[in-house]
Parts: C-alpha cells; sequence; structure tokens
C-alpha cells in the first residue's frame, strides 16, 4: 500500500502537517466513527473546533478481500465542493482534500445524527424529505446543461468520471440481485418470493431499462448514494445534510429521488411489521414531500437557466419522476436481496424480517410493473402501502 491508514493516535499528528488545516490548531482528543462499509471516519476535537477526517481504505472495510480504489477519496472531495457551491447548507464544508494520503476533512456535525437510524426508532424529522428534495433539485440545476450550458456541462462531466464506483452500482444494484450470486443472502422463508420477484419478465425488462439509464443518462453530477444513512438530521436548530458523496457521477437525476424513495419504502416495511402503521404511512408520505421539495425547487431556479430555448420545465419533471419510480424499486430491493442489507430489515426478528422482506419486494415489483410511471407521487405511495400492508401480513 503506498500510504498510511490514519488511527486515532496518528491523526493529531497528521492534522498538524496540513496547511489548510491550521486554523483548528492542535488536536486533543480523536474518536473513529466509521461504521460503513468503505471507509475510516475519524472526529476530531482542536482548539479551534471539531472537524472529521474521511479515508478511504484501498479495500471494502467490510469484506477486505474485495479491492476499491482509494482514488474515490478524491472523486468524493471535489464532488462535494461542487455541491457546497450549489447547495450549501444542505452538505458537510469541506475544509481540504488529500490525494496523497486519500483523505478528506469536513465540518463535523456531531448534534446531528444518521436519518435511518431515527426512522427505525419511529422518529418524525418534519422538513428532512423535502430539503433533500431541495438539496437533488439544486445538484440538477447547478450541475447540469439548465445551470452550466451545454459548453460548460460536457467540461464538468468530463473532470468527474467515477467509474469503479458506478460499476459497483452497476453490479450490486442492477444486476446481482437478479442472477445467482455469492454475494445474495436469502432467508430461506424468502427464497420463493425472491425467484418470483426476480423470475417476473416485466421485472427484468425494467430493471435493464434502468441499469441502462443509470449508465448512460449524464444528466447532472448526482449524489449516487442518497439513502437514509447518507442524510444526517437534527431538529433544533432544524438541519439536514446528505453526506458521503463517494458514488457521485454524472448520471440520471431520478436516481438520486428514487434512492429516497427506495429507502422510504425499507423504513415503511419495517414500520408495518412491527406494527407501527402510523408511522409506516407518514415514511411513505415523504416521497411526496421530497418530490414537492425537488419540482419547487428547480421551478424556482428555472427562469436563470442557461438556454431558455425549446427545453421545458413539465417534460423535464415528468423524465425525473418515470426515472425515480424503478430507481426506487432497484434501490429497495437490492437491500432485501443482495450484498450490504439495511438495519431497517436486519435488526428485525427473523419471522418479521421474512415479512418485511415480502413487504419490500411487492412494493418493488408495483414500482417496476404497474402503470406507475406518469403521475403524482401521493396516489402511487398510498398504492405502495396498500400492496405492501397485504403483502407483509
Ligand atoms: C461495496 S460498497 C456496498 C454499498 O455501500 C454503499 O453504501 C453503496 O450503496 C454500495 O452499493
Ligand atoms: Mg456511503
Amino acid at each position: 500500500m503506498s500510504y498510511e491508514l490514519l488511527t486515532v493516535d496518528t491523526v493529531p499528528g497528521y492534522v498538524a502537517t496540513r496547511n489548510a488545516l491550521a486554523r483548528f490548531g492542535a488536536v486533543s482528543r480523536v474518536r473513529e466513527v466509521g461504521d460503513g462499509n468503505l471507509n475510516l471516519v475519524f472526529v476530531a476535537e482542536a482548539d479551534g473546533g471539531g472537524l472529521v477526517l474521511k479515508q478511504a481504505l484501498p479495500y471494502v472495510r467490510v469484506d477486505p478481500t474485495w479491492p476499491i480504489t482509494p482514488e474515490r477519496n478524491g472523486i468524493e472531495g471535489r464532488a462535494l465542493r461542487v455541491h457546497n457551491q450549489v447547495a450549501p447548507g444542505l452538505v458537510p464544508e469541506i475544509y481540504d482534500t488529500d490525494d496523497e494520503w486519500h483523505v478528506i476533512a469536513i465540518e463535523d456535525l456531531s448534534g446531528h445524527r444518521v436519518w435511518r437510524g431515527a426512522l427505525n426508532e419511529g422518529l418524525r424529522h418534519e422538513g428532512v424529505a423535502e430539503d433533500l428534495g431541495r438539496y437533488v433539485a439544486k445538484v440538477a440545476f447547478g450541475t447540469s446543461v439548465f445551470g452550466l450550458g451545454a459548453k460548460g456541462h460536457k467540461s464538468a462531466l468530463a473532470t468527474a468520471a467515477n467509474p469503479e464506483l458506478c460499476e459497483i452500482t452497476e453490479d450490486l444494484v442492477f444486476t446481482e440481485p437478479y442472477i445467482s450470486h455469492e454475494h445474495n443472502r436469502i432467508l430461506p422463508a424468502n427464497e420463493a418470493d425472491v425467484a418470483a420477484y426476480a423470475g417476473d419478465p416485466g421485472v427484468r425488462v425494467a430493471i435493464g431499462a434502468a441499469k441502462l439509464a443509470f449508465m448512460t443518462h449524464a444528466e447532472a453530477l448526482i449524489h449516487g448514494d442518497l439513502h437514509t444513512g447518507s442524510v444526517l438530521v437534527r431538529d433544533e436548530p432544524h438541519s439536514t445534510r446528505a453526506f458521503d458523496v463517494e458514488f457521485a457521477f454524472y448520471g440520471p437525476v431520478g436516481f438520486d429521488v428514487g434512492a429516497l424513495w427506495g429507502n422510504y419504502v425499507l423504513a415503511a416495511a419495517r414500520a408495518l411489521v412491527l406494527g407501527e402503521d402510523a408511522h409506516a404511512a407518514w415514511v411513505l408520505a415523504q416521497a411526496a414531500e421530497t418530490w414537492q421539495g425537488f419540482a419547487d425547487e428547480l421551478a424556482a431556479l428555472w427562469p436563470g437557466r442557461a438556454d431558455p430555448r425549446v427545453i421545458d420545465l413539465e417534460s423535464y419533471l415528468a423524465k425525473v419522476y418515470a426515472d425515480a419510480v424503478p430507481f426506487a424499486a432497484a434501490k429497495a430491493a437490492r437491500r432485501v436481496i443482495g450484498f450490504s442489507p439495511v438495519s431497517d430489515i436486519e435488526t428485525l426478528p427473523e419471522q418479521r424480517r421474512e415479512r418485511a422482506i415480502r413487504a419490500v419486494l411487492a412494493a418493488a415489483r408495483l414500482l417496476l410493473t404497474g402503470e406507475t410511471r406518469q403521475g403524482e407521487p401521493k396516489p402511487l405511495f398510498d398504492r405502495v402501502g396498500q400492496v405492501m400492508a397485504e403483502a407483509g401480513r
């Protein structure tokens, strides 16, 4: 390995060597808090305030036999700078990027918590779903032809390729759940459910089309992994931050909307099998909140577009919506079939987990094969809730 991995003991010395971090002064306390699949994450307390260091491991943290490029750290740093420009206050600030040791230094958001954990506890953070819709819209506008113009978009696109992390998504989200693969972990009681879902010809056609859209629709510098574990929330004062943009690339805007919707489905499945029907309904209602935030923000930005000719807002919104529906299905289904399950489902006792998985697969099947690509999220996710309740009984 050509760089050293940081430890709680080496972080203070490391921070002292970084010019961009000089204002923080001496570091007095360090904690390692990484709990994701890929990175080391340290919270450092210094004389001048707190900061977070995120260092890329050259392998998957939860499977060290799986190599993965640490260059993703620099890609994340560059994307985070761009997202700070176009969506300030909705992402962590970035202080430093170190392409040799594959470390970024970002804002310490202690006092926030990860939204997935809060949803699992049945907590309602009002306004977060809408904030995230606004975040997706600001990125969709500010990094696309709308905000940058035709030539600006092409130059930005040329500097933001992320092929290795895109390949992970192409494999884990759009391929492995639909084939026999060693990554897939399926409870015996769910084998027939998964076989019926993944073997449905309508599901396979829709997933293939979604995969191709993911691979080819280079609309904007999207987050690329916008699940509820990539969101920090705080009530007082209200704050929402999307973090962990290492999967950022020029892709379809509907993928970020769909990632949120798919994760609302997972949270709702948990709530349903725990008998928390009101929480399930609230979570599914967040799909419409996210869409409203997205559509309102894009409409507000639209008069400032680089080229007001020909391209029409309503048609673009319809395109994003039609993309988001199958992406939501893909993002929900991968978490109950393939690599990297989520705590919403994994922490349930086995019999409830089986029912939750059935509910998620029923939702995904409806989203992929029903007449779902046009319309409004409220009636769509009401139907999703009904189908989930029936399947998860
Ligand atoms: C090997 S990385 C596994 C997953 O973790 C991230 O959160 C992405 O969703 C990725 O698919
Ligand atoms: Mg992540």
